[in-house]
């Protein structure tokens, strides 16, 4: 049973160091954090730490924890949120003692001692609450500020419990969560409210996205274009999931330059995407994925793949 051997693994040690994937997300944070903020009032006499490079736009989650890297001899490391060895943030992750991995993501690379991958969870902090909900006869406590985290997740990830991925589970779960005392309102302002310039931006992305009779949508971003708006790639990211109500639209590409490479998103309302996404060195979720190009004629290559699964696919949308 993988989750008492998580357990037993976390009352063995005295360290145990956090980890989430680069490129935060909410769920990311709020895994990480929640976990965290579980296990300090559950073992207040051991010592446990958040790790990573901080995301400014999500400071208002938590800040995190910066330590030496002797911290890690006899530590236990969990890893959060994230699928591949790659994209863990703070590469030191592999120098505890013993590593977790917690996720929700397809397992292609099953690192860690002990893992726990369950891919029909909304969210690995939907994961971390089912964490507790098996250990809370057996030593773990729950607060409010782990419960904004965790909520914090599981909103982030299904995108306001929209996704498909959202089940009769994650409601449950939320629902429970919310007895908790923390403001949704503030949450949902520090989640949501987007700065002028960013919403100009989506003004652009709703004028300029291209669509294929197959239903296939393909937007550009140049680094001129974000420039003028005054807005990173990061944010440009933020608005990719903003196409899924066009009609018609079956699955969607934004490829945002940067300076060295071609940042790609992937969305789909149907036709797997993370295939393609893999075949660009990148990966994720069947619907929705991510991978790094290198120059635009690779990004023709993308596109001819999502034309051919749109074209392909034969399921409703
Ligand atoms: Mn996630």
């Amino acid at each position: 049973m993988i989750k008492e051997e998580i357990l037993q693994a976390i009352k063995e040690y005295d360290t145990i160091i956090l980890h989430r994937h680069v490129r935060p997300d909410p769920d990311a944070y709020g895994s990480q954090c929640g976990l965290g903020e579980i296990l300090k009032i559950s073992f207040p006499e051991k010592h446990i730490y958040c790790v990573g490079q901080e995301e400014e736009s999500l400071h208002f989650l938590k800040r995190l924890d910066k330590i030496e890297d002797q911290v890690y001899d006899n530590a236990l490391v969990i890893v959060c949120d994230t699928a591949n060895q790659e994209r863990v943030c703070d590469q030191r992750y592999n120098q505890g003692a013993k590593l977790v991995k917690i996720d929700h993501h397809p397992n292609d690379d099953a690192y860690g001692n002990l893992c726990w991958v369950d891919t029909g969870a909304s969210s690995t902090s939907e994961l971390i609450y089912e964490f507790y909900l098996y250990g809370k006869e057996k030593g773990l406590k729950m607060n409010d500020e782990a419960a904004r985290l965790l909520y914090a997740g599981i909103v982030g990830d299904t995108g306001r419990f929209l996704y498909p991925s959202t089940t009769e589970k994650t409601f449950k779960y939320a629902g429970e969560l919310i007895e908790y005392n923390f403001s949704r309102t503030q949450l949902y302002n520090q989640m949501y409210d987007m700065e002028e310039n960013i919403i100009r931006l989506n003004g652009y992305v709703m004028q300029h996205f291209e669509i294929s009779p197959a239903g296939a949508g393909k937007l550009v971003l140049d680094q001129e274009t974000l420039a003028s708006y005054g807005a990173k790639a990061s944010d440009a990211s933020q608005l990719v999931s903003n196409l899924g109500s066009v009609k018609g639209l079956k699955a969607w590409v934004f490829f945002i330059e940067e300076e060295n490479d071609i940042r790609v998103r992937f969305r789909s309302k149907g036709p797997i995407i993370n295939t393609i996404a893999k075949k660009f060195n990148g990966g994720g979720h069947p619907l929705a994925s991510g991978a790094t190009i290198s120059s635009w004629s690779e990004a023709e290559a993308v596109m001819a793949e999502v034309e051919k699964a749109c074209q392909n696919y034969q399921g409703s949308l």
